[in-house]
């Protein structure tokens, strides 16, 4: 075991020849670039009309640049990537200019009206424009009526999504302080992105895995012999961070291209990562990769060539998983994956022979049964030894928010918070105690009030909801099966949405909140959602266009209507007061970390300082950063660091699982079909559709932007398919295709291309919804090509209850009609 400890200070040396970061300003025994003025000085929230400006998003620090109180462009602040470049932060203008935006407080007519038929006519009415004053009494009137007809569990302000960064300025924080302190809400539980994983690998590694910092890359780039990317383009999922991204993850794939190191890419599609790095690519049938890996593992036991010490030492439950895997063979994989069966075996081989990193995305446990790939994956890394090693094992966040940009010493910055509970005297206790729904069941929840469910071994009624609330999120665009969601959102009586733009989801509900973008506020945010390397001021650049309004803003005029004004603002503090107590938090914790700062002596900074000098703080990684090596304390002693599971060990058996006998979820690693794909008996449709995130967007967001006109097809989104099957349909270049199933249709502009295999056709998640309307069956046609019309609502497994969005049979034909252009992006009011 001290071997393994060795062996990591040795490689480090080497890997240290790549972490060197520029910039550094504060760390152990480090200089500050930004001197102290003693004078008592002051902040200064004056807009620059004239300059250059800091501020951050979920794609970067960007740098901006204003002439006359109006942004002229953007950039990425400080990059020193040579090839990876973020198209995302050159849009501030379009953001802040677009048509598309919410200019004034908005109802729909029949709403406002109180007609008994309004909600059939919920994204088709008329809008009328409100005061805020007006609009705020109706939304606080409806808030309260809720509660006396459903109790708290009544209003749904679960408002899942991607909001923009800041610590103050967290649309879902503030709308759940708000419902919190007023008496509570019905919330969610879990995420679309990783809602299977993230429960399944709490009892196989102890860790939720996708959201913990990997191993660190200058340990990756001096100690892998081979990089699997399994399932996953960090070409574009790297663009961005939950936080506002430090870009480092990119910087990482340039010198792994430049390293040399052998790369594969398994994935039906050769994506933009594996043409970056000229990967060998293995290209499954989509939803098979579980057999693929039970294959691989096959071979190793059968040739006896696996690591059985690793085996006995760190894992429980091999023995009762052997029984299944006996009779996976290559040859029985080959048939359900389409990857020759001599291929299988010699990834065996040369996994085994070649120290092998696997960086998985969550694409395939965005899938049905999508708890079992990183179950099998951690199984497969189990079998060949190599967890815990520097440079081996599995990443499962590789490819998200910069995981392996080794961890600084950043004091962390205080931030917004929910509220602990109804403020007393103020509970409401009339009606239902409201519960946590898996994020994509809300949709059944709401057709189906008092149904039961299974989630995690324990069981889920649905309340009754009647209200819902939505900030910070597109629930229109993002959930699947768009035609049953609209067929629920008709069912509640009221839907309130706080949104900078006309959206499908704005579209769809009854009361509408002008909110102003992220750059006309101020807030703060740090950089690194695992490295924590910047604190930076994100500075309002314009003034809040039209009668827009921060969600603060708006929630803080509700609580005064629910009576918890002085509680929801804790005495009226303004924004700047807030930010001002965030960053001191930081300070604190400086102050409190020896020999931690600059040449004064100062820890930091203080606020007013790091506000006026509008630049970020860089802090340095630590040693233990760059040497960290994820799971490497339990490899070198399992008994005084053990995994948080069950038997503190891997679990290849879960006996807590077995105890739940759930049909969908097996107690080990299984191959179970999807619900659709391509090897199923009776093909409800011809082609398996994946639904990638986009490279050039952030879901939705952006594609208001004139990043659109970068990669639109034919006015529609692209939708690649493999050049056969074109020539086949007699689809060519550049066709707008009608793609459908019987839950949907949308149009989309066909890319014809030998880099998907056949049989699958992969169209990006986000594009707008824009239904075509009017009457005729043509009605539901989503005029962009938002892929959820077409997919499905069933969840994972009664375990983790995920979305299976990347689960889905489409039909493809060329659209023969005149195609009308998509309307969601137009003018509205
Ligand atoms: N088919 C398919 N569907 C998918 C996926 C898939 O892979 N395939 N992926 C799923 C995943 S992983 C995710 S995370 C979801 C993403 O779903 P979402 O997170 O809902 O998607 P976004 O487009 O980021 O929506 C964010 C919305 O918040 C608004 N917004 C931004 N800042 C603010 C703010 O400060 N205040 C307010 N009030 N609003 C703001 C934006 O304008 C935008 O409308 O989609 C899921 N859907
Ligand atoms: N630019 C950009 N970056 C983002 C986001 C964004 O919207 N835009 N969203 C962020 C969010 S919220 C999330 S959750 C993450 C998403 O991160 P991931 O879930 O890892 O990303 P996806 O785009 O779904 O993965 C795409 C790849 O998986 C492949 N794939 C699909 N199905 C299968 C399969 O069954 N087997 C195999 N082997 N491969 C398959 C696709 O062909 C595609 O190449 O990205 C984050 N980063
Ligand atoms: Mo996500």
């Amino acid at each position: 075991m001290d071997n393994q400890k060795l062996n990591r200070r040795k490689f480090l040396k080497l890997g240290a020849l790549f972490a060197t970061v520029p910039f550094i300003d504060y760390a152990l025994g480090s200089r500050g670039l930004i001197a102290k003025d003693s004078k008592n000085i002051t902040f200064s929230t004056e807009l620059v009309k004239n300059g250059k400006v800091i501020t951050s998003a979920h794609w970067g620090i960007l740098e901006v640049d204003i002439k006359d109180g109006v942004v002229q462009g953007s950039k990425e602040w400080g990059s020193s990537r040579e090839f990876l470049k973020n198209p995302m932060t050159t849009v501030v203008k379009d953001q802040i200019y677009t048509k598309s935006r919410i200019k004034y407080p908005m109802v729909r007519k029949s709403f406002l009206e109180n007609k008994a038929n309004h909600r059939e006519l919920r994204g088709e009415d008329e809008w009328v424009k409100l005061s805020f004053d007006d609009a705020i009494k109706l939304t606080a009137k409806k808030i309260m009526e809720t509660r006396q007809n459903y109790g708290n569990a009544g209003i749904f302000a679960g408002s899942y999504g991607w909001q923009s960064t800041g610590k103050l300025h967290s649309a879902q924080t503030l709308l759940q302080r708000l419902f919190n302190l007023s008496g509570g809400f019905t919330g969610i539980s879990g995420d679309y992105s990783t809602g299977a994983s993230q429960v399944i690998m709490p009892y196989v590694m102890g860790s939720l895995e996708v959201y913990e910092q990997q191993t660190s890359w200058p340990l990756i780039l001096a100690n892998s012999k081979v990089i699997v990317i399994w399932g996953s383009n960090p070409f574009a999922t790297l663009k961005l961070a939950y936080s506002a991204s430090e870009g480092e993850g990119l910087r990482y794939f340039e010198e792994l291209k430049k390293s040399g190191i052998k790369t594969i890419l398994i994935d039906p599609q050769y994506n933009e990562m594996g043409e970056f790095l000229n990967s060998e690519w293995i290209a499954p049938i989509p939803n098979t990769d579980v057999a693929m890996m039970l294959g691989i593992m096959n071979e190793l036991y059968t040739t006896n060539n696996y690591d059985k010490d690793f085996i006995s030492n760190y894992t429980s439950g091999f023995d009762k998983f052997i029984p299944y895997l006996k009779d996976k063979t290559p040859a029985w994989a080959s048939k359900i994956c389409g990857i020759p069966e001599a291929k299988i075996k010699s990834l065996a081989k040369l996994f085994r022979e070649n120290l092998t990193c696997f960086m998985s995305g969550w694409s395939m446990q965005r899938a049905d049964h999508g708890e079992q790939p990183h179950w099998a994956l951690a199984t497969l890394c189990s079998m060949l030894g190599t967890i815990g090693k520097p440079g081996g094992g599995f990443g499962l966040s590789f490819h998200y928010s910069n995981g392996g940009s080794p961890t600084t010493n950043a004091p962390v910055a205080g931030g917004m918070n929910v509220g602990k509970g109804p403020v007393e005297g103020k509970a409401w206790t009339k009606g239902p105690k409201p519960v946590n729904i898996p994020v994509v069941r809300y949709i059944d929840a709401i057709l189906n009030p008092g149904k039961t469910i299974d989630a995690k071994g324990e069981k889920v009624t649905y309340p009754k909801i009647d209200l819902i609330y939505w900030a910070g999120g597109n629930p229109v665009n993002h959930q699947q099966n768009t035609n049953k969601l609209i067929q629920a959102w008709k069912k509640v009586s009221t839907i309130v949405v706080n949104d900078m733009y006309w959206t499908a989801s704005s579209r769809m509900a009854d009361i509408v909140f002008p909110i102003c973008t992220q750059y006309e506020r101020n807030d703060i945010a740090m950089s690194g959602d695992y490295s924590n390397k910047h604190i930076i001021p994100q500075k309002q650049l314009v003034e809040k266009q039209f009668e827009s309004i921060s969600d603060y803003d708006v929630f803080a005029a509700l609580a005064k209507e629910l009576n918890i004004y002085d509680e929801y603002t804790e005495g009226g503090k303004t924004e700047m007061q807030w930010l001002e107590e965030f960053y001191n938090k930081a300070y604190e914790t400086a102050s409190k970390i020896e020999g931690f700062g600059d040449e004064n002596g100062d820890p930091m900074p203080d606020f007013a300082t790091f506000w006026n000098a509008n630049k970020p703080l860089t802090f340095a990684p630590t040693q233990e950063g760059e040497e960290f090596v994820r799971h490497g304390e339990f490899i070198d002693d399992p008994i005084l660091n053990p995994l948080g599971t069950t038997s503190g060990l891997i679990e290849i058996y879960s006996t807590d699982i077995a105890k739940y006998t759930y049909d969908e979820c097996p107690p080990h690693p299984t191959w179970i079909e999807p619900t659709e794909w391509l090897g199923m008996k009776k093909k409800t449709a011809e082609f398996h559709m994946v639904s990638p995130h986009p490279k050039y967007r952030l879901h939705s967001q952006l594609n208001n932007t004139s990043l659109r006109d970068g990669y639109k097809v034919n006015d529609r989104e692209p939708i690649r398919i493999n050049t056969k099957d074109a020539k086949r349909k007699g689809i060519k270049n550049g066709d707008i295709v009608r793609v459908y199933n019987s839950r949907g249709q949308i149009l989309a502009g066909a890319v014809v291309t030998d880099k998907i295999i056949p049989g699958v056709v992969s169209l990006y998640e986000g594009g707008w919804y824009s239904p075509k309307g009017g009457k005729g069956k043509d009605k539901d046609l989503c005029l962009n090509g938002c892929p959820n019309p077409l997919t499905l609502d069933k969840s994972t497994s009664q375990l983790a209850n995920g979305n299976i969005s990347n689960t889905v049979l489409v039909n493809i034909e060329k659209y023969k009609g005149k195609a009308p252009k998509p309307t969601v992006f137009n003018e509205l009011g």
